[in-house]
């Protein structure tokens, strides 16, 4: 099984001139803040302390790389902070156009937590990877927090309603490392294509 070993964070990025130019393919994380990006590049990469985990969604907007050896994880800013201002949420937004504009991002991981499922800014995101034709798979992730039969109820209720088939969607658990090997699996296919 592919794995990934000596993952190495980059730099980040606060505005588009200092998005990394690169010839590796770069997968792209999604997500609110809060759904568990940074511990999905933990869980992904072997790492425990890569990405920072935090209880506290962030207030800092920035694209986090991370070169993987053959590709590289960016860790876009989370969405859906209640108390964000208006100008912070335009400038989320502008960072976001500017990043996929770039066309850089070969696929994109959107996360969302599998206990909620998508809300509004979640499909509102998925909405622009589709009509802006960037391949992207839904991770649910914090799947330790429900039973089996619990999971399955709920990835189904999610796939309605990201109007896709629920063998698309990956659960998955940072802290069982649960769908770690779907994902690696996933990524060795969007690498080989
Ligand atoms: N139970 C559980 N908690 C998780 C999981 N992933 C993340 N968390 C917790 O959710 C919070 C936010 O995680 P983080 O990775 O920082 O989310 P981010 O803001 O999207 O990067 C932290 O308290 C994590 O410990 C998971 O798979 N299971
Ligand atoms: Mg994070």
């Amino acid at each position: 099984m592919f794995n990934i070993t000596n993952a190495e964070f980059i730099t980040s990025a606060a505005c588009k001139e200092q998005f990394i130019q690169t010839d590796k393919p770069v997968i792209a994380i999604c997500g609110k803040s809060n759904v568990g990006k940074s511990s999905f590049i933990n869980m992904v990469t072997n790492r425990k302390k890569l990405a920072k985990v935090s209880k506290d969604p962030g207030r800092t907007r920035l694209v986090n790389y991370f070169d993987c050896g053959n590709f590289i994880l960016a860790d876009l800013p989370g969405y859906g902070y209640a108390s964000v201002s208006k100008q912070e949420k335009l400038k989320w937004a502008r960072l976001m156009e500017d990043f996929f504009a770039e066309k850089r991002a070969c696929h994109v991981f959107a996360l969302c937590d599998i206990r909620h499922g998508p809300n509004a800014d979640d499909l509102q995101m998925a909405d622009y990877l589709y009509h802006n034709i960037i391949p992207f798979t839904i991770i649910a992730t914090k799947a330790d927090k429900l039973s089996r039969a619990q999971t399955g109820r709920s990835v189904q209720s999610i796939a309605t309603a990201y109007k896709c088939g629920a063998g698309d969607i990956i659960a998955t658990s940072a802290q069982t490392r649960q769908g770690l090997e779907k994902v690696l699996e996933k990524i060795e296919l969007i690498l080989n294509t």
